[in-house]
């Protein structure tokens, strides 16, 4: 069947969901006035480029017009707002979503058609933006999409990096970064707003005034101003005539010129000046659970959050309440504590601009402000020296000493026999460099603090935050994370899309527990035969990609086993490589064995500053080197890695994986999101007990997810009991054998110490991540599925049941939990 043969199925009939001010003209004219008139070009030809810049702006135009609407019923109904503040967002390309968003799939197929062209190809003219590292700005995106659908009165807000995360290359097997310039064309799904702008204040002094009533107040003056400059992005809800924004701010400088200077002849001196201010928002960060504590990061920060508490003051005062009514008609939730410096900001525009008293203010702030924690590692919980802070912004310092004073002082009274417990909770730690802890500062400035999966809420209860709940009982809760239907089922998967609303309608796009009733096809033959026939037509395509790019034929028949997120030695890539190398010795010990082949698929970038991470990206494309060129081995066994993964690298690998790996030592993945992903599109887990993975067994059920390995408890009792990864060695020589090699020149010829930094991790440094305790259980499991595998009877049900059972995790249930349990908020449409 043809693709329009089905579009019908998933198109709702536009006038239920088209806005005032809908338009007479059709898209096809729109894009075609634009490329003449917006783009300057001869609109008698197109080009793939130019129809694909048409089709965005004639796009854009009716995004527009539905978001003023929205804006104007907003302020007409008195709507709370909600401001979800993120120094990530990661949306993916825009134009497929927002088409399908907007109900103009069709229109656009015919336009295109007409001109010989189609939207596969145009699409390839987009650029991705990679404003994000990776889950939690993914999981902005996913939230602002159902936002926006739910028809949610909300705000995202965020940083516009000129340069997003790097573009990552691999040459002789390393991973080298490149700039990425996003923005090298322009953006036209950005809107600039050059009047939306804000001076934001950095270094300083601090001066003391006493008012009229005697009390004694501060204003913060002088230092470097540099310009924060809106830019919006517009995001549709599906079929609803919703439009939502993310509003990202870029610096500009405060003056073009610095006069003085300017005529001090200094030139060079003046544009030098220039180009600092702008540095504020050039570069994404490129560290993902892990916080680089540069001065640049805390200025870009402060940055985007003072830009964004103006914006919502201005926005309220148009409202003429008084100011206790602010949280009545706003809630801001902080995503991580990258946006927590908005606590004293806020404190301190209410103390020193607008001359509340203490009490007040703070009772504004702690009813205000919701903070979601995404991490549990150590090292990647915020801390900032004091002395930078006070620095860069000594009136905020000022601000945090006296929340600090003021909470302390209520511990020791509660708390009268804990004597030790102040100085754990306090939002400085003590030693040689003073710190503030940014995640005690958000805990105490907010009203809700929730965890991302159950697991993890339990640990931030259990350990990491276990003397906050006894402070603020009623203050932590859980919102186990969730994906978007619409990008990760409906755009990215079209075949199942079809056969999913050929046998349950389409609401399953905006319900997605709809997709609990393909408990009752599992049966059917011909259902499971379609099914299989989608996940092929999936599974061809990744292999031509794989064909193009990396230059290898792989078998779409053989096992698609797919790694794909951030290189960290939690989420342990290298378990999944020591695998791969013992199967490759049995395959070359027992030429004669039959085995269904196999095709091992990794992508991730690693941080630039994290060696141990880009020596496993190294050593997995070694292996792969020799695998692949191995004549004994190659019809088995394949290792591919794809290099530069994105979001839409993650939109053709999810529906063509077979076997998704979320294999991170139990304890440490906060949720996890890319598991939810391959699980809605019918891959079976091998996963550890860890975040998400937990509450997804539980909804696939245990026979159709593949669990191993230790769970949390046993992690912490083996590692209090004393953990010897020497042991492991001795008593597996499969594993032993691996391990040799790894520490031999037999992946690098000439070269026999090119791994030994992995190995002496893995042994002598005491394996921090338990690879060697979980290696057994992992590669019996792995023995397990390939076997299970060939009875495709039975594989085929077991995806079915994994798709059948991931209605929960839709963003659009998460999101609902957050408005019934923290938010508060209207849905209006
Ligand atoms: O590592 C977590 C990941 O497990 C989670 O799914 C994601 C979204 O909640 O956040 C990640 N955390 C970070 O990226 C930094 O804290």
């Amino acid at each position: 069947k043809d693709v329009k043969d089905y579009l019908h199925l998933l198109d709702k009939p536009l006038d239920e969901f088209e806005a005032p001010g809908a338009r007479n003209s059709t898209l096809g004219e729109d894009a075609l006035w634009h490329v003449l008139y917006s783009l300057g070009q001869d609109n008698t030809y197109l080009n793939k480029r130019k129809a694909y810049w048409g089709l965005v702006l004639a796009v854009r135009d009716r995004m527009l017009e539905k978001w003023t609407a929205v804006q104007r019923k907003y302020y007409a109904n008195d709507d709370k707002r909600l401001y979800y503040l993120s120094l990530e967002f990661l949306p993916g390309k825009f134009l497929r979503g927002n088409l399908l968003a907007l109900g103009l799939e069709n229109e656009a197929h015919e336009f295109l058609h007409e001109h010989d062209l189609s939207l596969d190809e145009i699409v390839d003219e987009e650029c991705e933006p990679g404003l994000g590292n990776g889950g939690l700005g993914r999981l902005a995106s996913c939230y602002m999409d159902s936002m926006a659908t739910l028809g949610l009165p909300a705000y995202g807000y965020g940083i516009r990096y000129s340069y997003g995360l790097f573009r990552q290359e691999i040459r002789n097997g390393h991973q080298v970064e490149q700039p990425d310039n996003w923005l090298h064309e322009g953006s036209h799904w950005l809107i600039p707003r050059p009047h939306n702008l804000f001076p934001i204040r950095f270094y300083g002094t601090v001066n003391e005034w006493l008012d009229d009533d005697g009390m004694l107040r501060h204003d913060w003056r002088g230092g470097d101003l540099v310009m924060a400059m809106a830019n919006d992005m517009y995001v549709p809800g599906y079929r609803n005539g919703h439009v939502n924004s993310i509003r990202l701010w870029e610096a500009r400088p405060h003056k073009e010129f610095v006069l003085s200077s300017f005529n001090a002849g200094d030139y060079i001196g003046s544009v030098q000046e220039k180009i600092s201010d702008e540095n504020i928002s050039m570069v994404l960060y490129p560290s993902d659970d892990a916080p680089e504590g540069k001065t640049l990061r805390l200025k870009q920060q402060y940055f985007f959050v003072a830009a964004t508490m103006r914006d919502m003051v201005r926005r309220f005062k148009k409202l003429n309440k008084p100011w206790d009514q602010l949280p009545e008609k706003n809630v801001v939730q902080l995503n991580e504590t990258h946006p927590a410096i908005a606590i004293p900001e806020l404190m301190r525009m209410l103390l020193d601009e607008e001359l509340l008293g203490w009490e007040e203010a703070w009772c504004i702030c702690q009813k205000l402000f919701a903070y979601t924690n995404h991490t549990i590692l150590p090292e990647a919980l915020e801390t900032w020296p004091v002395k930078l802070i006070e620095r860069l912004l000594p009136r905020h310092m000022q601000i945090i000493y006296e929340i600090n004073r003021r909470f302390l002082e209520e511990v020791r009274l509660h708390f009268r026999d804990e004597p030790e417990l102040p100085s754990r909770v306090s939002l400085i730690s003590a030693g040689p460099e003073q710190r503030v802890r940014m995640s005690h500062l958000a805990i105490v400035g907010s009203f809700s603090v929730n965890g991302v999966s159950s697991l993890h809420t339990q640990i931030l209860k259990d350990r990491v935050f276990h003397d906050f709940i006894r402070i603020f009982p009623d203050r932590f809760n859980n919102k186990t994370n969730g994906i978007t239907p619409r990008r990760w089922l409906r755009q990215c998967n079209v075949p199942l899309s079809w056969l999913l609303s050929e046998h349950l309608g389409c609401n399953w796009i905006t319900d997605l527990t709809q997709l609990k009733k393909l408990r009752e096809l599992v049966d059917d033959v011909e259902f499971r035969h379609d099914w299989e026939q989608c996940r092929l037509t999936n599974k061809k395509r990744l292999a031509d990609y794989i064909e193009k790019v990396n230059g290898i034929t792989v078998n779409p028949h053989s096992i698609f086993d797919v790694q794909v997120k951030r290189f960290h030695e939690y989420k342990r890539q290298l378990l999944n490589i020591l695998h791969i190398i013992s199967l490759y010795n049995n395959i070359r010990r027992n030429p004669d064995v039959k085995m269904q082949p196999c095709t091992f698929i990794f992508g991730g970038k690693a941080a630039p500053s994290y060696q141990m991470a880009k020596d496993i990206i190294y050593l997995i494309n070694c292996v792969a080197r020799r695998v692949n060129s191995d004549p004994h081995t190659r019809n088995f066994l394949k290792v591919i890695f794809l290099a530069n993964y994105n979001v839409s690298l993650a939109q053709l690998l999810v529906p063509a994986t077979d076997v998704s790996e979320q294999i991170s030592t139990a304890g440490y993945e906060a949720s996890g999101t890319g598991n939810m992903k391959f699980a809605l599109n019918g891959a079976l887990t091998i996963g550890t007990r860890d975040g998400a993975n937990i509450e997804i067994g539980e909804r696939v059920g245990d026979g159709n997810i593949y669990l191993f390995g230790l769970c949390e408890k046993e992690v912490l009792a083996l590692r209090r009991r004393g953990y010897d990864p020497w042991e492991f060695y001795k008593n597996d020589s499969e594993l032993r054998e691996v391990l040799d090699m790894i520490n031999s020149d037999q992946f690098t010829p000439g070269d026999s110490t090119a791994f030994s930094s992995i190995f002496n991790s893995l042994l002598t440094g005491g394996d921090p991540f338990m690879v060697l305790a979980d290696y057994r259980a992992y590669v019996e499991t792995h023995k397990r599925i390939s076997h299970e595998y060939v009875d495709r009877d039975l594989w085929i049900k077991k995806s079915i049941m994994n798709t059948a059972g991931m209605g929960y995790f839709s963003s659009d249930r998460a999101v609902k939990e957050y408005i019934d349990g923290i938010w508060s908020l209207e849905p209006d449409v």
